[in-house]
């Protein structure tokens, strides 16, 4: 009897030894949880138009070829993380309604262990990629920085275990800069100086991180970079220190040879009343009062798009048209809710007119489309996390086979190009290369008769853009 207790003994002595010689492999890995994490999911497939299976895809056919290009290239889709793995359905009112099988309800390292190994297994099954993170949504914070790195580097080691084993990718990184209560007053833009330090220390660790896991992009989104009160802000010393910091950034990511794109995620307001990179158009202005705009592109949010009074196509085609279409992080909110609800897009059209100017932009990579968006708080089935993603993607899929569709059939753009004909004269090619002054142009009024103003057909244009869908 005695020898036997001895031999499983050993044998528990050797397996740990084996263990701690392959760690992170699935059976021997500390973090306490054995087998699959979505059991009874099998890996997502597409099954075309007539499935009625939830858990499949009937339109996102990642190897079809749209317009010369598979449409996972079009796309190039990613998780975020903080939504699917760290969202709680908790919400101002109400206590967290989701209670994920693998969760033990802490913040340990052990749990962000587990965590990242349920991120790949869920990559894996629905056929993504990529993945987006936050530093402080994959790793425990700290009681000071080096202790929040030192956790920061121990999951992002794992990470990078499974990304080789999985051929997955980070599609962006960035630093969380808006939980901690000592950013209150912002990061780059706080009143504090100690607290512009902070944030650029975190920055730089959450850049050198990324660029570790061969990140392709790194996001800023300044949720607290602005201000409640005028009164008590010095707005233009507060951009400064924005633009100062950005530099700062760039200078860092030069240093560690890090290529991957910078871009920078405008949202008018929430959790901040006024945030400086209010929308598309007023970040590009930003970029290029501080000499930035070689340096960065942008990264459209569909829900932001509307907090800011636009539409998320207005938002995507200001960035195509200055250059700066970076990425998308692809969701929607709600007509009837006045903030960022952050829900799966689901509505064809608008993501017909998203791939309209995705395809005119000649696709978005080194960018992707990145789900910034989460479950209701009344979705609590693990089946959900799946299904929430499988709409996303069919819905985008959709769009990406309308626009396809609009582009080939080509009227859509002959109307656009019979409106402004009138230009493809002398006069216009004059007017157009900054060669017609007013002398000129009052010269030729007098020759004229009355203008003759066409029809704008904005009705004929819906229907053609409703015929595709
Ligand atoms: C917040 C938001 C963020 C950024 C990354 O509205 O969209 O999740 O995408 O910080
Ligand atoms: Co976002």
């Amino acid at each position: 009897m005695k020898m036997k207790a001895l031999k499983i003994l050993l044998l528990l002595v050797c397996l740990k030894a084996f263990c701690y010689a392959v760690q992170a492999s699935k059976t021997c890995d500390s973090d306490g949880w054995e087998g699959e994490f979505f059991t009874g999911i099998p890996k997502i497939k597409y099954e075309g138009r007539s499935s009625k299976n939830p858990l499949a895809f009937k339109w996102y056919n990642a190897e079809e070829e749209v317009l010369g290009k598979k449409m996972k290239d079009w796309f190039r889709f990613s998780v975020a993380f903080w939504h699917t793995f760290r969202g709680t359905g908790g919400d101002p009112f109400g206590a967290p309604t989701k209670n994920w099988p693998w969760e033990d309800g802490t913040n340990s390292l052990k749990m962000a262990k587990r965590r990242m190994r349920a991120n790949f297994e869920f990559i894996d099954k629905l056929g993504v990629d990529f993945w987006c993170f936050h530093d402080r949504d994959i790793a425990p914070d700290g009681q000071t920085l080096e202790e929040a790195n030192e956790n920061l580097d121990e999951v992002v080691a794992l990470a990078k275990d499974l990304q080789s084993k999985s051929n997955k990718k980070v599609l962006w990184g960035t630093a969380q800069l808006f939980m901690h209560s000592r950013y209150m007053h912002g990061g780059a833009t706080s009143s504090e100086l100690q607290v512009y330090a902070y944030a650029a220390a975190q920055v730089k660790k959450a850049m050198e991180v990324t660029h570790y896991l061969g990140g392709e992009n790194y996001v800023f989104w300044g949720g607290r970079e602005g201000y409640q009160s005028l009164l008590n802000t010095d707005m233009e010393r507060e951009l400064n220190h924005l633009g100062t910091f950005l530099h700062a950034a760039v200078r860092h990511k030069k240093k560690i040879g890090f290529n991957g794109t910078l871009l920078i995620e405008p949202k008018p307001q929430e959790p901040t009343k006024h945030q400086y990179d209010w929308d598309a158009a007023t970040t590009a202005n930003f970029l290029r009062k501080y000499g930035l705009t070689e340096e960065f592109k942008l990264n459209i949010e569909c829900n932001h798009a509307t907090l800011s009074g636009h539409s998320c196509h207005h938002e995507i085609e200001t960035a195509r048209i200055n250059g700066m279409l970076g990425n998308i992080d692809a969701n929607t909110g709600d007509p009837q809710v006045g903030w960022d609800t952050d829900q799966f897009l689901i509505d064809i059209p608008e993501a017909t007119m998203i791939m309209l100017s995705v395809i005119k932009n000649g696709g978005i990579a080194p960018g992707g489309f990145n789900f910034d968006a989460k479950l209701r708080r009344e979705s609590i089935d693990v089946e959900d996390l799946f299904i929430a993603h499988i709409v996303g993607m069919d819905t985008m899929a959709r769009g990406l086979k309308n626009a396809a569709k609009l582009i080939e059939d080509g009227s859509l753009a002959e109307l656009v190009r019979k409106r402004y004909q009138s230009f493809d004269t002398n006069l216009g090619a004059q007017i157009e290369n900054g060669e017609a002054d007013f002398e000129l142009l009052e010269k030729k009024v007098k020759e004229m008769d009355e203008p003759k103003v066409a029809s704008a057909k904005q009705e004929l244009a819906e229907l053609i853009f409703q015929s595709a869908m």
